[in-house]
């Protein structure tokens, strides 16, 4: 696939609907208007709506990392890896994931429901907002997605056929790099406080730190259990309101197998910046919420793995082997969080979390962030428990 292909703009994406028969079905494109919302780091995402209300996005991946520009090419490719991902938390999680309406490889379009009537969830939650029950929401998500891509629920050849398919080199290059190994090396792209470069030196030495990073890496990189989201960040959610809200995982360019706890780490990594954004400035509400969010996820993660072994399709995979499976996507992510953690304070990618933070709690919360990283990574806990971020 080339990148030689036409970007859309707010003027041409209703001609590229007309172009489009099964996006015709959905809106009128003679009555259609365009507005571009990208916000995030890589891509251009539009939001097109018809004369009768009636709306969807387009999402068109740049052959570039959007926020640096040109000077940081990048595949358009990564569309594909994306339209799978979507394909299949359309699937195993209807109720998590938005209605997909297809994919243009020759354009890198994926066209999908407009959530714009909901909020990132990172933006919701810096403006201070609970959502008691989206913890099990989530960890429902992972554990259907899971399960549908794993050898639970895919035949032998299918597992094999889809670790292929989803083979995403250069997206998982980007995370094998900003997520592991720029951080703990005297990279160009890490940049923090002078006030924490004491800190920072002292915990990127620290050899058992370093080590368990590695191993996190390798893990990363070689145990394709399921194929995970692979960007689970709060950034990649949209939510609503109250306390069960409307939640949808979108963003799924880096969808790739892997380990299973990869994706619940991330976010455990993304509620510790929220949760110390919300201690800074004296949220005491949402930071209680925020400190048993992992736990909560976690058991509704294992409850929901529990209640869909018995439709395992490999009936030789034993009973006993679910604990040890838990047991080993539980450590994980307790890992994958430590490096999400030290990760967006110390590399390329920050959040607004703690980047928009006045300075002085700006310098607290991301010491609190560190200081918990340095433990899940040092001295991690035997369980996801209400005290990983104390
Ligand atoms: C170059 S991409 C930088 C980061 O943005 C994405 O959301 C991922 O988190 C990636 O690591
Ligand atoms: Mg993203």
């Amino acid at each position: 696939m080339t990148d030689n292909y036409e970007l859309l703009t707010e003027a041409s994406a209703a001609t590229y609907i007309g172009n489009q028969p099964g996006l015709c079905r959905l809106i009128d494109p003679a009555t259609t208007t365009s507005s571009e919302i990208g916000d995030g780091n890589l891509n251009l995402v539009f939001v097109c709506t018809d004369a009768q209300g009636r709306s969807l996005v387009l999402k068109q991946s740049l052959p570039y990392v959007r926020i640096v520009g040109p000077d940081w090419p990048l595949t358009a490719d990564r569309s594909t890896y994306e339209a799978i991902g979507l394909r299949v938390a359309a699937d195993a999680s209807p109720q998590t994931a938005p209605i997909f309406y297809g994919y243009d490889r020759s354009q890198h379009v994926l066209a999908m429901e407009d959530l714009s009537h909901l909020t990132v969830w990172r933006t919701a939650l810096n403006d201070g907002q609970i959502n008691s029950g989206a913890a099990d929401i989530v960890g429902a998500h992972v554990a259907r997605t899971a399960f549908a891509t794993s050898v639970l629920g895919r035949s032998n050849e299918d597992f094999r056929l889809a670790i292929a398919d989803s083979t995403n080199p250069h997206m998982c290059r980007i995370t094998e790099d900003l997520v592991f190994t720029e951080p703990l090396t005297d990279h160009e792209h890490n940049e923090f406080s002078s006030e924490l470069r004491d800190f920072v030196v002292t915990l990127t030495s620290d050899r058992r730190l370093t080590a368990e990073v590695t191993r996190l890496k390798t893990e990363y990189m070689t145990r394709c259990e399921a194929l995970v989201h692979g960007d689970f960040h709060t950034g990649s959610f949209m939510i609503g309101e109250g306390p069960s809200p409307e939640l949808k995982a979108i963003d799924a360019e880096f969808s790739a197998y892997g380990p299973i706890g990869f994706d619940l780490g991330m976010l455990i990594g993304n509620i510790n910046f929220a949760h110390a954004r919300a201690v800074a400035l004296g949220r005491e509400e949402q930071a209680s919420w925020l400190a048993e969010f992992p736990a909560r996820m976690w058991l509704a993660f294992a409850q929901e793995f529990t209640k869909l072994w018995p439709e395992r399709i490999d009936p030789l995979v034993d009973d006993g082997y679910r604990d040890v499976w838990l047991a080993r996507i539980q450590s994980d992510a307790i890992g994958f969080a430590g490096c999400e953690s030290v990760r967006r304070i110390v590399g390329f990618a920050k959040v607004s979390d703690i980047e928009d933070l006045p300075p002085s709690e700006h310098l607290l919360a991301a010491r609190t962030v560190l200081n918990v990283a340095h433990r899940l990574l040092t001295d991690p806990p035997a369980q996801i428990d209400d005290t990983m971020f104390s």
